[in-house]
């Protein structure tokens, strides 16, 4: 395995960076925060994507270390930020399913929020909703022990897993983020509507906030609008950013 090796040496070789994909506030565009998404710039094959190399990184466990980097890099980043007066929200990193199962993430969140200075309430965790599915009794103990630090936690991609809604309401979650392919045709197809419609409705009965992904056009957006869709991320506002760039968007203190 090429690519496995040469991920291995991409951590030390500084071959991994993040970039941060802006999420605004809905209807009045607000900045929220940002999800931190992770990239590796190969020095042959140039930018490889994660849904390559993400898929590798848990086969071989190497997303153990990745995730650990991944979560210290956005804090120390949000630190900075916080340092230099500007206000970047939420801060989103992504968990895989190995990590939430491992018995040390609770102290690697912890050590990383006390190493780099980050107050808990600038971080949230996204949880894709086919890690969820797989569920024991154990991780959702974590989850509690994690929110119990003070950091939020996102269903991701929910919408594409099984949770059933009796779980779903016992999970220690503040948010749900509807996967990208339920924006298709949502602007003129009223069964699409239905759906996203029915999930925005089934976030707000639990008291979670929603916000949607993938939006890429004004009459997506104003379908949410109506729908009372809270959040926003997609191309429409923003691609991922470098971190300069995301800094530019960030609010000074008035
Ligand atoms: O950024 P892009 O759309 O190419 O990401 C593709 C997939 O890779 C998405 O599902 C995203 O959640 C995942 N991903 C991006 N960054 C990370 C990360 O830091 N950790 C994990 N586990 N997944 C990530
Ligand atoms: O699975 P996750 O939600 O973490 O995936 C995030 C990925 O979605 C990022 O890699 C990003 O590049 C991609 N993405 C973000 N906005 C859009 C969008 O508006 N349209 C599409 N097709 N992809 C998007
Ligand atoms: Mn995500
Ligand atoms: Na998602």
């Amino acid at each position: 395995m090429r690519l496995e090796r040469e991920l291995r040496q991409a951590l030390e070789r500084n071959q991994l960076s993040l970039q941060y994909q802006p999420v605004f506030a809905l209807p009045d565009g607000r900045l929220a925060g940002a999800e931190a998404l992770l990239r590796w710039t190969h020095p042959a094959l140039g930018s490889v994507s994660p849904a390559t190399f993400i898929p590798i990184a848990e086969d071989s466990g190497l997303i153990v270390p990745i995730g650990a980097w991944v979560l210290e890099q956005a804090c120390r980043q949000a630190r900075q930020w916080l340092d230099a007066g500007l206000d970047p929200g939420v801060i989103a990193v992504n968990l895989s399913g190995m990590q939430i199962q491992r018995n040390d993430l609770v102290d690697t969140v912890s050590s990383v929020l006390a190493r780099t200075g980050l107050p808990a309430c600038h971080l949230e965790l996204e949880i894709s909703e086919s890690y969820i599915t797989r569920h024991a009794e154990s991780d959702l103990q974590r989850l509690g022990q994690l929110r119990a630090l003070g950091v939020s936690m996102a269903i991701d991609d929910f919408g594409t897993g099984q949770t059933s809604l009796g779980h779903l309401r016992r999970l220690p979650v503040s948010k749900l983020k509807i996967d990208r392919s339920f924006m298709a045709d949502i602007e003129h197809d009223a069964a699409a509507a239905a759906v996203t419609r029915a999930i925005i409705g089934l976030g707000h009965g639990l008291g979670l906030t929603v916000v949607a992904e993938g939006v890429e056009s004004a009459a997506q957006e104003s379908a949410l609008v109506a729908q009372h869709c809270d959040l926003v991320q997609g191309f429409r506002y923003a691609r991922p950013l470098d971190a300069p760039v995301f800094a530019a968007l960030c609010a000074r203190p008035q």
